[in-house]
């Protein structure tokens, strides 16, 4: 369960982080589907608990698998998924199998109204009770495969995965988002559970719906949060061939690399070649709703032109299923999406250039990264070739005679002749400009009959890459 359905040429993901269907759906319409995004991951569907001050992180934990949240409805939801498949967006869903929530005080009231009691492992909106739930103990050791799998992770109610009950439950509440046309799921906390009881409920789950244009027996896509820096006693290596794995190296070599801490002459075997998992069984991004929070190597939207060099070569270098993060601004580990006084997610607004400006930071339209979805897609089945890199910091490379990227990370400027395996013509730099009415608003390349193109980018530039394809040619 490998593929993602992507429909044409799209190949990028972006996660709009804890955004309301509505918005989503407007979303796809008006900027996603034009712009060749290929999916959306979503933020959690089902109903949880309610904590004090509406941190974003409640929504991890369930109390019922009614689709009621702060995002909104079922039938908001279900209109979301049927426009965006209508332009060709695929939603994906963040779901909790692992666990449900956290201790709680009392009867807790959850997001649509379902009572449970936590302490007695009591959700009667499912229903669970505690015989579907491991007994209580604490992870204190990672590397303890009967702690990190049977255990509760940071106090989350742990779900016993082996039981019939709660398998039919899960496989019913999977089924039903399928059936309302989703093409596949985020698998919260998926080292949290056995990998043969993931097995059996990811085989167990319907295909996808092909009343929203997907393939006969098209199996759902699956991608597995699991935490593994290559030396975990629960590894990668026993869910990769389940679906694919959310690939936590990718992201905190790309934050070394781009932050100064490691030249990147050295990302030219970028890839397996630093170990990572095989391309299609790799879930990558740059920074994730974690480790975005995270003090660190990992690099966020809080530094920007490093951010964007990041993700112009996450997006221009042939691997990985790629995952943009779209944010809200935050102070601390638990600041709350933007909301109003009554509690309430409130949607983004833009401003003339179409950046979001009220508490959204939507790296997804940020131009020099949407420019990098539409650069994936132009090059798409391409190889990379004609590396070049001046031993340092500076790099470039060709995607076929398609694509050509360039960045400097170096404290001095990048100018000179380099090989951009395009057609002779001029091209506009997407990441400087855009090409509007045959016209480029930032820097243009010409390119000679041999190729080569005489490519700057100053030390001092707002942006630290140049980046040309073939739809963008003058
Ligand atoms: C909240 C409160 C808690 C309270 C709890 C229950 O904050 O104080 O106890 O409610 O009432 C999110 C929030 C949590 C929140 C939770 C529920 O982040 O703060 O708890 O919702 O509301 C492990 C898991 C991984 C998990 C991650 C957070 O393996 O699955 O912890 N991520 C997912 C979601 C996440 C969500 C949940 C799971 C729960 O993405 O948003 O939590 O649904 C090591 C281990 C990892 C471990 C990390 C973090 O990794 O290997 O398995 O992840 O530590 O503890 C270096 C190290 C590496 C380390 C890594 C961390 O690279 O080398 O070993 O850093 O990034």
């Amino acid at each position: 369960q490998h593929n993602p359905h992507w429909w044409g040429n799209r190949n990028t993901i972006v996660h709009l982080f804890e955004w309301k269907w509505s918005d989503i759906a407007a979303e796809c319409e008006s900027f996603l589907g034009p712009r060749g995004f290929a999916g959306v991951q979503v933020s959690p569907v089902n109903e949880n608990i309610i904590s004090a001050g509406r941190p974003w992180w409640e929504r991890y934990q369930p109390i019922s698998y009614k689709l009621v949240t702060r995002s909104g409805n079922e039938q908001e939801f279900a209109d979301m998924v049927r426009r965006c498949n209508d332009v060709g967006v695929r939603i994906y869903v963040d779901v909790l199998l692992n666990h449900m929530s956290g201790d709680f005080d009392g009867i807790a009231v959850g997001t649509a109204g379902s009572e449970a009691e936590p302490s007695k492992k009591s959700y009667p909106g499912v229903p669970y009770s505690a015989l579907d739930f491991h007994p209580t103990c604490e992870i204190t050791d990672w590397n303890d495969r009967f702690q990190v799998q049977q255990c509760e992770l940071v106090g989350l109610k742990d779900l016993d995965q082996s039981s019939e009950w709660v398998r039919s439950k899960l496989i019913e509440f999977l089924d039903h988002l399928i059936e309302l046309g989703v093409a596949g799921f985020r698998v919260d906390a998926a080292k949290h559970m056995a990998a043969d009881d993931l097995s059996y409920i990811y085989s167990s789950i319907s295909d996808l719906n092909i009343e929203h244009g997907f393939p006969h027996n098209a199996r759902p896509f699956i991608f597995q949060e699991v935490i593994d820096h290559g030396h975990e006693t629960v590894s990668r290596e026993e869910y990769n061939q389940l679906g694919a794995v959310t690939e936590f190296r990718f992201s905190e070599e790309i934050g070394n690399a781009f932050r100064g801490n490691n030249a990147l002459k050295w990302l030219q075997s970028w890839g397996t070649g630093w170990g990572f998992l095989p391309s299609g069984q790799a879930l990558t991004f740059v920074d994730n709703h974690d480790n975005q929070r995270d003090m660190g190597a990992v690099l966020n939207y809080k530094s920007p032109k490093q951010y964007k060099m990041a993700t112009a070569f996450h997006l221009a270098y042939p691997y990985g299923i790629s995952r943009v993060m779209s944010s809200f601004a935050f102070d601390d580990h638990d600041t709350a999406p933007p909301q109003d006084e009554q509690e309430r997610i409130i949607s983004p607004e833009f401003d003339e250039e179409g950046a979001c400006v009220n508490g959204w930071i939507c790296e997804h339209r940020w131009r020099q990264i949407y420019a990098m979805v539409g650069f994936k897609n132009a090059v798409r089945d391409t190889e990379l070739s004609n590396w070049w890199d001046n031993g340092d910091n500076q790099i470039s490379f060709c995607r076929g005679n398609k694509g050509f990227l360039a960045v400097n990370n170096n404290l001095y400027d990048l100018s000179r002749e380099l090989q951009t395996c395009l057609p002779a013509g001029v091209y506009c730099d997407v990441i400087s400009g855009s090409l509007i009415d045959g016209s480029c608003t930032g820097k243009s390349v010409t390119v000679d009959g041999n190729g080569y193109g005489y490519i700057h980018i100053g030390s001092d530039d707002f942006d630290g890459v140049l980046a040309l394809h073939v739809d963008a040619r003058i």
